[in-house]
């Protein structure tokens, strides 16, 4: 770039110095600084030529883009039109891929549910096999019970029969070997009644009984002639053992009135019926059906002998809190100051507990032998006491029954005998039920159980009729 000015010089040969060398002359040129305005072009005819051309061709350019821009709407509309087919026909591929998916899907679920049907059909017919199985076999299982029940019923007759039988044999071998002279007492006539109720439980034969008498029950069947009538061997002569004691709350008339004084447990109470010379000790029962009922007798262990004489059946006996008998004459006293009714519990050897109740109860005074005096029957054990209705109290030592020989004697105990009887409440306590002995002397009931079958708890009770 020169600068503002700028400087030209040029040389000049020829002329020489004083000196006799040559001389030098130099110029110097002033150029006035050109201002430049517009651009610097190189070539500039040319260009002007070019520029002439380009402006028609861009013309044409615009013309030709114009054209090519209107193509490519077109073009682009098409291409968006086809654009939108092809997004048309995905979706519908799409579509009919999700149709055949379901239709698969659903041709699975038709094939399942045909399974499933055919599966269940299957099994219907498998139940329907399974209930016409269990059909036969109730059908079969019944008539195996109706046929058990016929040989439960024929055995049962087998027994008595049996049982009959052995006691003549041994009356006859008595006979041979005694020597005896006169004729030993024949049994009397066993109760056949097939009781409604029959207990459920293993038929059981034992000769297990009441425990502080084992010895003496055993050697009695080891001699094979039964205690004798008179009683000698028993505690005929001995003072009955008692353990009443003084002990307890009250005295009360009856139980009834020691729960209205607001004594509702049960338990032991004291008692003193109008007329009684001396108060009673007794078990009330204050929890069952309202309440209010003394006990008079008891079975539950045989831990207490009840083949006794009419002095300990007059007086009573036994332990409260266990087994005993209030005493014939303390009941009498209980029946005469008011209308008393009696129940009967009686429990069996599976623990099912039956009940019979008449609607009155008093026994008339020992000049009538404490004759029974009962009402109508209710409950669901049976009546096997009615027959006893009106009979008077037989002990060992003293035959007040209907049957030539001595009821208590054959029993074992002390009751409002007949000839004998279809309930024996005071008789021997045997262990498991259904027993084996010479004469019916268990605890029996003839219309629960028979008279091969032994209670496992007795209780008589009575109380004030409502
Ligand atoms: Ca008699």
């Amino acid at each position: 770039m020169p600068s503002p000015r700028t400087q030209f010089s040029l040389g000049h040969g020829g002329h020489q110095s004083p000196t006799g060398k040559p001389r030098k002359c130099s110029y110097t040129f002033l150029v006035p600084e050109q201002k430049i305005t517009g651009p610097i072009c190189a070539a500039r005819g040319y260009s002007t030529d070019k520029d002439r051309v380009t402006r028609l061709d861009v013309a044409a350019v615009r013309d030709l883009l114009s054209k090519q821009r209107g193509e490519m709407e077109t073009l682009k509309l098409v291409v968006d039109v086809d654009g939108n087919l092809v997004n048309e026909m995905k979706l519908l591929r799409k579509e009919s891929r999700n149709m055949n998916s379901r239709v698969t899907q659903l041709y699975m679920q038709l094939l399942h549910e045909i399974i499933r049907k055919r599966d269940n059909s299957l099994e219907l017919a498998q139940l329907e096999t399974r209930i016409l199985n269990a059909t036969s076999e109730s059908l079969r299982l019944a008539s195996r019970y109706r046929e058990l029940e016929t040989k439960y019923s024929a055995l049962s007759a087998v027994v008595n029969n049996q049982s009959v039988l052995i006691g003549a044999l041994e009356e006859q071998c008595m006979q041979v070997y005694s020597r005896r002279h006169e004729h030993p007492p024949m049994g009397p006539p066993l109760v056949q009644v097939v009781p409604e109720n029959i207990p459920v439980n293993v038929p059981r034969f034992t000769n297990e009984i009441q425990r502080d008498h084992n010895q003496r029950f055993v050697r009695e069947r080891g001699s094979r002639s039964g205690p004798s009538p008179t009683g000698d061997t028993l505690e005929v002569q001995n003072p009955p053992e008692r353990n009443f004691s003084t002990e307890g709350i009250g005295p009360f008339r009856d139980c009834l009135e020691a729960q209205e004084a607001g004594h509702s447990t049960s338990g032991m109470y004291l008692i003193r019926p109008d007329e009684a010379e001396r108060p009673l000790q007794v078990w009330c029962e204050q929890d069952i059906d309202n309440g209010g009922w003394t006990v008079i007798q008891t079975r539950r262990d045989g831990s207490v002998n009840f083949f006794r004489n009419w002095e300990s059946y007059k007086s009573g006996f036994g332990n409260i809190d266990g087994e005993y008998w209030l005493g014939l004459e303390g009941i009498y006293n209980l029946g005469r100051q008011g209308d008393y009714k009696l129940l009967v519990e009686l429990e069996d050897w599976m623990g099912k507990k039956v009940y019979a109740q008449y609607s009155s109860f008093h026994l008339e005074p020992q000049s009538e032998d404490y004759r029974l005096r009962l009402g109508t029957y209710q409950g669901n054990a049976g009546d096997s006491l009615s027959s006893h209705n009106g009979k008077q109290f037989t002990t060992l030592d003293r035959d007040k029954d209907a049957f030539t020989g001595n009821c208590a004697h054959f029993h074992k105990g002390g009751w409002w005998y007949n000839a004998c009887g279809q309930a024996n409440l005071n008789g021997v306590w045997y262990n498991g039920g259904v027993y084996r002995s010479k004469f019916q002397d268990g605890i029996f009931w003839a219309d629960y159980g028979g008279g091969f079958y032994s209670m496992k708890t007795v209780r008589l009770m009575i109380r004030p009729i409502d």
